[in-house]
């Protein structure tokens, strides 16, 4: 493809189309969404207590309600099936799969998903089902949470229930979501559940996590699960001067903290030594045992990108960029000269498309999938419409890098916008919107937004125009 093709792609100038067979969805997660936080068995998870604790999350929000999915699944199902949406990426509460957190599992927990995963089928949209998107028992974390190395071996128990129940009907499953996030806002910064602030215990936290990612996808394939994958949020980072040899070792240190850092174990079986360095620094390098580098590389089907922002990234003495990654000393994030979502981040789809063309480049036998993109914005209902031309732009321009990376040679096999429907979103509570569906948390209703109608026309054709 000619740059400027791609450029007119971007620009939003040329109508396009996407390879036959490419994947149209929407994506959530249990905690976000469900609600019914006591029934049926479940017992608390991490974001229960966090969300209980003054101060952690905004105005006191909880998922104790949320948009009560739990009890709303076939409206939300039909919804998806007016939407035309082929995927629905969900995931799991394992605090009412395995309420204990390692012990028997609770069927009426499991029940649940076997009816979820049903309704998605008889209205022909495929289920793909994410063991971990954050919500942990909080009895597993009364014991150490993922510094302790049994939660992996936990994890994978869960993996086994769960493909053993809806294996025969569910083909696509997720290990992990955003293992950064669980490691670094978890245990670094504090930002999330369980909102300790230690970062030996992150770098713990991130190889059990890896370990756990290795050892469910062992027990997903023993159970037949048919493609396994894991998600990954990633960016694209960028050295604010790309002459100057500083800043391009500081892009590199914030790429090796975000992408290198969980890409090279599972799709390498190894750690890149700027990063092993990182786990000696903060006296965690014990954890990573003989073997354990073998089970995380087990091979996977489908690589998920969550993907929002680029980093733009410059070194500056006595700085720090404002991840909560230790070891990111000396680099600061930069501005960028781009509009902004609501959560303040810089919108800048070159960001994506230059991501997938470099995971084609470095792992070109991993497929890949977008399972996460998506903005928040001050959506309001007026007169029964939500007018979110701002979030039709986002799509649009991320869907057109999609596409650019495709002819760019990246097998980029589908695309699921985050989120369906406005929904809990963690220390922000209910205070950002990113679904294309819109909620009134007091009444329940649901208002598909400008956005999910004119994302409903670009999976009716294809493209777009
Ligand atoms: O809401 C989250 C989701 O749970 C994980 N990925 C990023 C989204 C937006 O912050």
């Amino acid at each position: 493809m000619t740059i400027t093709s791609t450029q007119e792609q971007l620009a939003g100038t040329a109508a396009l189309r996407f390879p036959a067979g490419f994947r149209w969805g929407a994506a959530t997660a249990s905690y976000q969404i469900e609600g019914a936080a006591t029934e049926d068995g479940r017992m608390p998870s991490i974001w229960d207590t966090f969300s209980r604790t003054p101060g952690r999350v905004f105005e006191g929000h909880s998922g104790d309600v949320a948009c009560d999915h739990y009890h709303r699944y076939r409206d939300d199902v039909a919804l998806m099936a007016q939407l035309g949406l082929g995927t629905y990426r969900f995931s799991l509460a394992w605090p009412r799969i395995k309420p204990d957190g390692s012990g028997p599992v609770n069927p009426r927990g499991l029940d649940f998903y076997d009816r979820l995963v049903d309704e998605l089928l008889t209205h022909g949209i495929d289920p793909m089902v994410t063991l971990y998107h954050w919500d942990l028992p909080q009895v597993l974390e009364d014991r150490g949470g993922w510094t302790n190395r049994d939660t992996a071996h936990y994890l994978a128990d869960l993996a086994a229930a769960a493909v053993d129940r809806l294996g025969d009907r569910v083909a696509t499953w997720t290990t992990l979501n955003e293992p950064w996030c669980s490691a670094f806002l978890g245990y670094a910064s504090g930002d999330h559940a369980p909102g300790r602030q230690d970062p030996k215990a992150a770098f713990e936290a991130v190889h059990h996590l890896m370990l756990g990612h290795g050892l469910a996808v062992r027990a997903l394939r023993a159970g037949g699960a048919r493609e396994v994958s894991l998600t990954l949020n990633l960016t694209d980072s960028r050295p604010a001067n790309p002459a100057d040899p500083h800043d391009v070792a500081a892009a590199r240190q914030i790429d090796g903290l975000q992408n290198r850092l969980f890409l090279e174990p599972a799709l390498r079986g190894r750690y890149p030594q700027d990063m092993l360095a990182l786990f000696e620094r903060f006296g965690a390098a014990d954890v990573i045992r003989p073997g354990d580098l073998d089970v995380i590389a087990a091979p996977i089907d489908l690589l998920g990108v969550n993907y929002y922002q680029p980093a733009l990234v410059r070194a500056r003495i006595g700085a720090t960029c404002g991840l909560p990654n230790p070891g990111t000393e000396g680099a600061e994030f930069v501005r960028q000269n781009a509009p902004v979502t609501a959560m303040d981040w810089p919108v800048d789809p070159t960001g994506l498309s230059g991501l997938l063309l470099r995971l084609a480049a470095d792992y070109p036998e991993t497929p890949l999938m977008v399972t996460e993109n998506g903005a928040a914005y001050a959506d309001v209902v007026e007169d029964g419409r939500v007018a979110d031309a701002d979030r039709v732009a986002y799509l649009d321009g991320h869907l057109r890098a999609a596409h650019a990376a495709i002819e760019g040679g990246a097998d980029l096999r589908g695309y699921l916008a985050w989120s369906l429907m406005d929904n809990f979103e963690w220390g922000y509570g209910y205070g950002k919107r990113f679904g294309l569906v819109h909620v009134d948390y007091d009444t329940q209703r649901r208002v598909p937004k400008d956005s999910a109608h004119w994302y409903a026309a670009v999976i009716g054709r294809n493209g777009l125009d």
